[in-house]
């Protein structure tokens, strides 16, 4: 077969810029492409929902890849089987309800899964402000992450979304911006983010749930994000609380946006 250089090209370059041109509107921008923010947006494209995620980094999976301390397996409790039942991850029962994954096979089946359920990710771009207007946070402010590791002055460009999930994990980066840039109240007990604390997975696992909420008009915060904002503890390596966060925002987000 003959192969013309400059048509591969060209099939990257439409490919990619019909996908960028379709997702400058959308109902649901997720931030960050660890297992929340995946899990989010497989149910969400499941549902139906116009659906794009933004990550940074090449690689999406957020911690999920690196296991505990770089021993690649994670561990699930039984709410938390589910999902990977519903991901057709596979796992082992280790104790009384304590379930063991691999956490290669875990973080590119969800990816996949996701992709596959109609979730548009875009990696190598980074989330560095909102669109905030009257009625709240109305979308998100994009550029290329390599922009921001060179140090460039480039302006970012905007897409628009009826509602943002903030799952970019212990550091908060989008509910921050709410924070630092507007000063404005938080849905939290003190009106400003309160921030994770040490570990305790029993605790904060079960009310991560709990904590994932509506933070701010039309942004939702969901993972480790989720307890970080209200003040909940970090949990290690067990990601049960992960998943059903992220199936609980898409949760209020379908019965938000019907
Ligand atoms: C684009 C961004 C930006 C930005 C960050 O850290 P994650 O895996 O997040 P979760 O909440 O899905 O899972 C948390 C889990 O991995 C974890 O850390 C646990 C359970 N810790 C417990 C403990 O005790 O330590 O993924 C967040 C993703 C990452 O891939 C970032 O690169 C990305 O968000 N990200 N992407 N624009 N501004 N900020």
């Amino acid at each position: 077969m003959k192969l013309d250089d400059i048509k591969i090209s060209k099939a990257i370059i439409e490919g990619y810029m019909d996908d960028l041109l379709d997702y400058t509107d959308m109902d649901v921008a997720i931030g960050g492409g660890g297992p929340a923010g995946l899990t989010a947006g497989y149910y969400l494209a499941k549902a139906g929902y116009k659906v794009a995620l933004f990550e940074r980094k090449l690689s999406i999976g957020g911690g999920m890849w690196g296991g505990g301390m770089m021993f690649n397996k994670i561990v699930v409790q039984e709410e938390g089987k589910r999902i990977l039942d519903e991901f057709g991850i596979r796992s082992t029962e280790y104790e009384d309800q304590y379930y063991v994954a691999d956490s290669i096979e875990c973080t590119s089946t969800l990816c996949s899964k996701a992709c596959q359920a109609g979730l548009k990710i875009f990696n190598l771009i980074e989330i560095e402000d909102l669109m905030i207007k009257e009625k709240g946070v109305e979308g998100l402010v994009l550029n290329w992450s390599a922009v921001e590791i060179a140090g460039l002055h480039v302006d970012p460009l905007t897409v628009r979304s009826r509602a943002v999930i903030d799952a970019t994990g212990h550091p908060i980066e989008i509910v921050k911006i709410i924070e630092q840039k507007m000063g404005h109240k938080l849905n939290t007990s003190t009106g400003k983010i309160i921030g994770e604390k040490s570990m305790w997975a029993e605790a904060a696992e079960n009310i991560v749930t709990d904590n994932t909420a509506e933070v701010y008009p039309g942004l939702y915060v969901a993972g480790m994000a989720a307890n970080a904002v209200y003040g909940a503890p970090r949990m290690g390596p067990i990601f049960g609380g992960m998943l059903l966060s992220g199936e609980k925002v898409a949760q209020m987000l379908i019965e938000k946006l019907k």
